[in-house]
């Protein structure tokens, strides 16, 4: 039974290495997606006491998220850890609370995904002074005092909106009239929302034309993408582009803009982030233009990380994830094989 998950996994990343070697082709900032065996392989279970980890997510808001439980589900289970497992419905004060829970009931690590990247330092504190080492994955926290936290696993959101931005730029260098872009923003002081804007702004600044007429949250859902779409068409007759921070939001608007009577992919031009499978069904079919990959298998390195801290084993300060792009012709060749 066992053996046959892992060769699952193994089947899944050579996949993986074939996509990246399919989408190296035909989108210039193109890097692998994700084939380090370190991704993709939770450790086996330890002799000894089993380690108990108290993990904080931070919602169910999307299909990455969705993706990301089960990742961290599945591999704490292959880890033969005992996962404490608790859902803050994108809310702050809820991921205190279950941190909180955690130090109580003295578990070995703490890990957990913060909504927002300010306002944590007291927690932190008092899991540094019961002596319970905290991994940050998926998104920052701005402390200063970076002892606070063992490691910080996941992707480079910047880097994401960069990809993003330099993918318009290139597509729109010889124009010669405005190209108006609306931005549906990930959970208003999240790391990805933060970052993913910046990195996007920092590469079209370069091209007056392009240019960010509006920029909203759409809080990284369907609904709220949609709704926010529906506004911004009220509000702005020549749209040309939408960047939406998650493919959630992208699809929510796919929504609004086919209801009021135009063509996304083509009147609209769309970009998006996560590359979940719902959203490369929608660029496989023309409606997404562009998508940055952003990896939400992030339990096997967690795991890892997990023991490597138990053991007293020095660990790396950041683990970047490795993560590639996706034009609607990539989206078509990898499609039928994505795993999420
Ligand atoms: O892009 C979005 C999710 O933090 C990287 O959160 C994650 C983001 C992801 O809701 O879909």
């Amino acid at each position: 039974m066992k053996v046959t998950k892992k060769m699952g996994v193994l089947v899944a990343a050579s996949c993986m290495m074939l996509f990246a070697a399919a989408c190296g082709n035909s989108a210039s900032t193109s890097t692998a997606p994700t084939t380090n065996a370190a991704a993709t392989t939770a450790p086996a279970p330890a002799a000894g006491k089993k380690i108990t980890l108290g993990f904080a997510q931070v919602g169910a808001e999307s299909g990455w998220r969705t993706a990301n439980t089960k990742s961290v589900q599945d591999s704490a289970k292959e880890a033969g850890f005992d996962l404490k497992f608790s859902d803050a419905q994108q809310k702050q004060e809820n991921q205190i609370k279950a941190i909180r829970t955690y130090i109580q009931q003295k578990v070995d690590v703490i890990a957990f995904s913060p909504v927002v990247e300010s306002g944590w330092d007291t927690v932190l504190k008092e899991a540094k002074d019961a002596k319970i080492p905290v991994i940050l994955t998926d998104r920052a926290v701005d402390s200063k005092d970076t002892s606070l936290y063992a490691t910080f696993i996941g992707s480079d959101f910047v880097e994401e909106g960069k990809k993003a931005g330099k993918w318009l730029a290139d597509k729109y260098k010889d124009a010669k009239e405005d190209v108006n872009i609306v931005e549906l923003q990930g959970t208003t002081g999240s790391a990805p929302a933060n970052d993913r804007k910046a990195g996007f702004a920092e590469e079209i600044k370069g091209n007056p034309h392009l240019k960010v007429i509006a920029s909203q949250t759409g809080d990284f859902t369907r609904a709220k993408g949609k709704e926010v779409m529906q506004a911004f068409l009220k509000a702005h007759k020549d749209i040309k582009v939408l960047y939406a921070h998650n493919d959630d939001m992208a699809l929510g608007a796919i929504q609004a803009i086919e209801a009021a009577g135009l063509k996304p992919g083509q009147d609209i031009t769309i970009i998006s982030v996560d590359a979940v499978k719902d959203g490369m069904t929608a660029a496989s079919e023309g409606k997404i233009n562009f998508i940055v990959e952003c990896n939400p298998l992030l339990g096997p390195q967690l795991m890892q990380a997990v023991n490597d801290v138990v053991a007293g084993k020095s660990i790396e300060k950041r683990i970047v994830t490795k993560e590639g792009v996706f034009t609607s012709e990539d989206a078509k060749k990898v499609l039928a094989d994505r795993q999420y």
